[in-house]
């Protein structure tokens, strides 16, 4: 358990963070895991957050316009970038969600067990989620957050439970961001998720580059299905994609430039 003493308010800390809306929010790295944290106001997503990132409690709240963290970890032997997004829960600081989600690939909604509002909020904003990324299985996790506040619960886990099941069995952590219960697990689900993702991403290219290969014929050349020569070199490259500028304006408007 921690001591009070360990528990550094919000303003004493220096974060290694981009805050406020002048700077890129997820910026336009290569980040290979990047992770929306997303819920109602006063949830405690930023705790959570620095909870994962830091190692320390935030007792003070700060609303949050905009926070972003980077965070190496190891999951499965392999080096993960993260970069986390702390989004704002506030009304007034939540007219950029939409671009946060946009560029996110995996989302934590957060909801507070001693607020029954903030559960019901998740819903509309699993629904902005699915619809902005136009697929009804996206990486998330549902958290359930302040769960060491048993006397002021009102969400029991069943709460939790269900809806999770009623999102297709979404995984759902009841989380203490003082506690620092089921933190690092919640992130690493999510983490999890994207990898998996991105595996069938992979694989299911390589089978259209197969099928493509195959349709092509057994005695095209290897690669022949691919826009490009492989053996093309730089300047033959350069000489080509000239041709492409110069006759651009008398082709019709798909004409790409490599
Ligand atoms: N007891 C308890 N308090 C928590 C927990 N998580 C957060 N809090 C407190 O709840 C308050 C709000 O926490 P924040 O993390 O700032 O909430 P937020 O969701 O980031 O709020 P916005 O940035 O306004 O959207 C703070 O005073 C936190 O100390 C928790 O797990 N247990
Ligand atoms: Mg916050």
């Amino acid at each position: 358990m921690r001591s009070r003493k360990d528990r550094i308010s919000m303003h004493e800390m220096s974060f290694p963070v981009v805050r406020s809306g002048a700077t890129p929010l997820i910026s336009g790295t290569n980040s290979d895991y990047k992770v929306v944290v997303l819920g109602a106001g006063g949830v405690g997503k930023s705790s959570v957050t620095v909870q994962f990132v830091q190692g320390v409690y935030v007792e003070s709240y700060d609303p949050t316009i905009e926070d972003s963290y980077r965070k190496q970890i190891e999951i499965d032997g392999r080096q993960c970038d993260l970069e986390i997004l702390d989004t704002a829960g506030v009304a007034q600081f939540t007219a950029m969600r939409e671009l946060y989600i946009k560029s996110g690939k995996g989302f934590l909604l957060v909801y507070s067990v001693t607020d029954e509002n903030s559960l019901k909020e998740l819903l509309a904003l699993r629904d902005q989620v699915l619809r902005i990324k136009d697929s009804d299985s996206v990486p998330m996790v549902l958290i359930g957050n302040k769960c060491d506040l048993e006397e002021d619960r009102v969400l029991s886990i069943d709460d939790g439970l269900q809806v999770s099941q009623e999102w297709g069995m979404v995984p759902f952590y009841e989380t203490s961001a003082m506690y620092k219960t089921n933190v690092d697990e919640a992130f690493v689900d999510v983490v999890r998720q994207i990898m998996r993702k991105e595996a069938e991403l992979s694989e299911e290219k390589k089978q259209q580059k197969l099928q493509k290969q195959a349709e092509a014929g057994p005695d095209a050349p290897a690669g022949a299905a691919e826009a490009e020569p492989a053996s093309q070199t730089v300047a033959e490259k350069r000489r080509s994609r000239q041709r492409s500028v110069a006759t651009e304006g008398h082709k019709s408007k798909c004409c790409t430039i490599m």
